[in-house]
């Protein structure tokens, strides 16, 4: 097996029958896939092969009953990398349409430690720069207003962008202007001409989503005013490798970004980054600090030593990933079959995007995952796409006791836990997944 590819061998190691993603074609075809692409960033032809991970259904497309029926579209989901400018993506883009469309799942207010992190930054960013009611704050991917509310509670005037009607719907009825529009050149222009600039610019967890990424980045720039800021938050594709995290590569993240190829790609459209902070949301991100002007700061020019030092700018930084994966899917399929012959019972939290790929990928279904619980209403009654298992309310998990619950949202594992106590102290366990299997007594 190459270092880079594997596909999906159904008999596996041991467990249930599998409902695993359809194999790929061979490593040839993938190989040569990738030295015939060009960068999504900086458009240098022939790339490096990383992981393939076979045709996956589109992570958040959860099947609600009456289209049990109908197969699951699949896309194939390969991940190469771009020596030329250092930027991890995969080779698909699927259109968004099909993926932010009118019932677009994900909701962002249904995570407390989510709502907490993203107020901590609005007020920051609120102190720090002084803004006020003559401020203009925007967000593109604003998702319910989970971030906005925190400035419209001090009379600062915002517009939020999102592409998705429900999140959208449920913004307005917070008290958060919201445009159903996806965000590029063309709608920043006539914004700028309507609203006038931003005086500050959020974007958490979609740069990576969009498939014109420069036009993007341009459209960030025509909107931001002269002296504003844009502040952007992405995974870490350090975290996302070094954590092995695999199950946050899905369709709708195109990029896996390094500060590296950040720095390449808001240079390329007259941005600078200037200053960036680590943080732990979603198993690792990056909040970045993006402007008009040049003053790149000492963190920034640290982490781009860091990431030249440990090879983050090249190839064979990411080419044992997928032998890692493959090991994990080893672990998973042989921990979970284990459980089961012992006549365990197991359930699954959190039908999230990562979750879909996780269960795909390990090939499991409602054989050996009895149902996935999550509070999200919008997803309830619904199915995980591809491995068709159930997604019912959490309170499922008291009801119908478990012994085990796979947490499909580790991001969210202490919050989960926590929440979850009293199912812990009924004797309930839970399997934290990534970044190596363990099985957990609770918070
Ligand atoms: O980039 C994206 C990330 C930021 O969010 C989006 N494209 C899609 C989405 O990915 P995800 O679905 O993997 O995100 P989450 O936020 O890790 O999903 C958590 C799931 O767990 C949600 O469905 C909500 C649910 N949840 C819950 O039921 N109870 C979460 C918490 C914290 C809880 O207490």
């Amino acid at each position: 097996m190459s270092e880079w590819t594997r596909t999906c061998d159904p008999s596996g190691e041991g467990g249930s029958p599998a409902a695993p993603a359809e194999p790929n074609p061979g490593v040839a075809d993938f190989a040569d896939k990738c030295r015939t692409a060009s960068c999504r960033s900086c458009g240098q032809a022939g790339l490096e092969p990383v992981l393939d991970l076979g045709m996956m259904p589109l992570s958040d497309g959860f099947v609600p009953a009456e289209r049990l029926a109908e197969p699951d579209e699949r896309f194939a989901l390969d991940v190469a990398f771009c020596p030329a400018c250092g930027l991890m993506q995969i080779l698909e883009t699927v259109p968004p349409e099909k993926l932010f469309c009118e019932d677009y799942p994900y909701y962002s207010s249904f995570s407390d430690t989510l709502l907490a992190h993203s107020r901590e930054n609005a007020l920051e960013l609120i102190e720090g720069r002084g803004l006020g009611r003559d401020s203009f704050v925007v967000e593109v991917a604003s998702n319910d207003g989970y971030l906005l509310r925190n400035f419209v509670e001090r009379g600062i005037e915002v517009l939020g962008i999102d592409p998705a009607e429900g999140p959208a719907r449920a913004a307005r009825s917070r008290g958060v202007p919201t445009t159903c529009a996806f965000f590029g050149k063309e709608l920043a222009r006539s914004l700028r001409e309507e609203r006038g600039p931003a005086d500050v610019l959020l974007a958490n967890n979609v740069l990576a989503h969009v498939a014109d990424t420069n036009g993007f980045v341009q459209g960030i720039r025509t909107l931001l005013a002269d002296d504003g800021v844009a502040v952007i938050e992405v995974p870490y594709v350090r975290d996302l490798i070094d954590h092995g995290e695999f199950d946050t590569i899905y369709h709708e993240h195109l990029c896996y970004f390094s500060v590296t190829a950040l720095d390449h790609l808001f240079r390329r459209n007259g941005l600078f980054l200037n200053d960036v902070r680590r943080l732990s949301i979603h198993g690792g991100s990056l909040r970045l600090y993006v402007e008009r002007v040049e003053r790149v700061g000492e963190r920034v020019r640290e982490m781009l030593a860091a990431e030249r030092r440990d090879g983050l700018d090249q190839p064979a930084y990411y080419r044992g990933f997928a032998r890692r994966v493959e090991t994990f899917r080893g672990q998973m399929r042989a921990l979970l079959a284990d459980l089961k012959e012992r006549g365990a019972r197991l359930a699954a939290y959190g039908a999230a995007a990562k979750g879909t790929i996780m269960l795909n990928y390990i090939g499991v279904d409602a054989d050996t995952i009895e149902f996935v619980v999550d509070r999200n209403v919008h997803k309830q009654g619904k199915y995980v796409p591809g491995v068709r298992i159930p997604i019912a309310p959490t309170e499922a998990l008291l009801e119908r006791r478990p012994d085990y619950t796979l947490i499909l949202a580790w991001n969210f594992k202490d919050e989960i836990m926590r929440q979850q106590a009293a199912y812990a102290d009924a004797g309930g366990r839970f399997i934290v997944p990534i970044p190596q299997p363990e099985i957990v007594a609770g918070a």
